[in-house]
């Protein structure tokens, strides 16, 4: 401990003089243990005297290590790495694109973390970063600390209900540089005056209300149904209410006869199922009529994945005609928007007459996809405009949409869907359907491969919709 201490005074990470503190209060002594990053063995050190002092019955207990930022983040980095426990980070500025987390990593709610510190005041840093981490649902009822200048943090977090361990005390710290020779008695006592007299500094008022929860309550499927403009839209909405399911099975399997296997096994689960009929090898004309037989039996729509994307006129021969008449037998089709309002036009003039609904491709899940901003804005303003047709839009983070997209009658369905983040070696990306549902804003998860390449497509889709549903259930108005 002694030669811990010799050795900050050594770097100057304890100095003497005249220092504003964060809390307002000028101090004769500052400590500034930003510097021990450039010091591993000592900064590892550090993180080792810092377990060592959690008493063994609270040490075995803690499942993520959490460092307040900055200066705290290395220290909590060794203990992580040393010990094998996970951490979690606490932004410290909330991002207002993106999922505007307040904390980054993989967690559930209910594990025990444990708060990191290099020094502590008034404990109101340490506070700032429990508050978020217990909104979370994560529990914190510990934090360690380097230096405890005993200046009330440790009473002050007491009654926010954490305890506080320290490995030094500023008077521990002065007594050793005192003894060893290298603060002179004068410094000492003007110190210890200036610690009698502050010894309870108090945590300052947060300056302005904490910001609301990122993702905003939305409504429940059942009222969006009656929201929903388009017949295909509506029903789609109802259907996810009465299954309870917000599972699309995107059914990329090469044949029709596995394809219509899979939706009689998987249609219970589902409240639509996507069909890419171009892969199917052993297509025939009663394809549409199979598969519509079955949705009727499991009570799901059929989606084709056709990513149409030419003019208006084009595309309305693509979906009545061809080989596949897909306007015979698919509820719902997609569209890309790179040619202008026209192909809804077109789509529409065909589709609408029958029931039929349209997404939008507003965003994409491959990596280096050019469907963002001023694109994903156009989506949307079409969509709106389009209302009678258009049901929704493909998409990936809708909450981070420059345009409001969320009129309560348009689903957002999402691919890129499996239950670990993560991607295919082609350009893929995967997010969890916690993460699709309900940070991201999305209604349905469309997920392929998560389920046909599982060993047994039935439970994997089971697993899919329960996780699905309880990530809709916690973001539900
Ligand atoms: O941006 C997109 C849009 C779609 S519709 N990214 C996608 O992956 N899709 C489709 O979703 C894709 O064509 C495939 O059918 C499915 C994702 O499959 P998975 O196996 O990666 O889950």
């Amino acid at each position: 401990m002694e030669s811990l201490i010799l050795e900050l005074h050594e770097i100057e990470a304890v100095k003497f003089g005249s220092f504003k503190l964060k809390s307002g209060i000028t101090s004769p002594v500052y400590i500034d243990l930003r510097l021990i990053v450039s010091f591993p063995s000592l900064l590892s050190r550090i993180a080792s005297f810092l377990w060592d002092s959690l008493p063994p019955a609270a040490a075995s207990s803690f499942e993520l290590v959490c460092g307040v930022p900055y200066t705290a983040l290395p220290i909590a980095t060794c203990i992580s790495l040393s010990r094998s426990i996970p951490m979690v980070m606490r932004r410290k500025e909330v991002k207002e694109y993106g999922t505007g987390k307040s904390i980054e990593g993989a967690f559930r709610p209910g594990l025990s973390c444990l708060v990191v510190e290099d020094l502590v005041t008034s404990g109101s840093s340490v506070l700032e970063t429990a508050a978020p981490l217990r909104s979370a649902g994560l529990l914190v009822s510990h934090a360690v600390v380097l230096i405890d200048r005993q200046q009330g943090g440790r009473e002050n977090l007491a009654a926010a209900g954490i305890q506080l361990h320290s490995v030094l005390t500023l008077t521990g710290i002065l007594d050793t540089l005192v003894s060893r020779g290298k603060v002179a008695d004068d410094v000492a006592s003007s110190v210890r005056a200036f610690l009698e007299e502050n010894q309870a500094v108090a945590v300052p008022a947060p300056a302005a209300a904490p910001a609301p929860p990122t993702v905003k309550p939305r409504l429940p499927y059942g009222k969006r149904a009656a929201l929903a403009k388009n017949p295909a839209g509506k029903r789609l909405l109802e259907v996810m209410e009465q299954k309870q399911t917000n599972l699309c099975l995107a059914a990329d399997v090469p044949t029709a006869a596995e394809l219509l296997r899979l939706a009689d096994k998987v249609g219970p689960e589902i409240c639509l199922l996507k069909t890419h009929v171009d892969i199917l090898s052993d297509f025939t004309p009663d394809f549409g009529l199979q598969l519509r037989a079955i949705a009727e039996k499991h009570n799901f729509l059929i989606f084709e994945d056709r990513k149409f994307a030419d003019i208006g006129n084009t595309v309305t021969m693509q979906y009545e005609g061809g080989v596949f008449h897909i306007l015979d037998w698919a509820d719902i089709v997609n569209a890309h928007i790179v040619s202008g309002p026209g192909i809804v036009d077109g789509l529409k003039l065909k589709g609408l007459p029958r029931g039929r609904g349209l997404l939008l491709l507003a965003e994409m899940s491959s990596a280096g996809n050019l469907a963002k901003g001023d694109y994903t804005s156009a989506a949307v303003k079409i969509s709106v405009e389009h209302q009678d047709f258009v049901i929704g839009f493909i998409s990936v983070n809708p909450v981070a949409w420059q345009v409001s997209s969320l009129e309560p009658g348009l689903i957002h369905a999402t691919p890129g869907v499996q239950m670990a983040a993560g991607g295919d070696n082609l350009g893929q990306q995967y997010n969890t359907p916690y993460s699709a549902i309900h940070d991201r804003g999305n209604d349905i998860i469309i997920v392929g491969r998560g389920i046909i390449k599982a060993k047994d497509p039935v439970e994997a889709a089971r697993q899919y919709r329960l996780q699905g549903w309880e990530a809709y259930k916690a973001r539900c108005a």
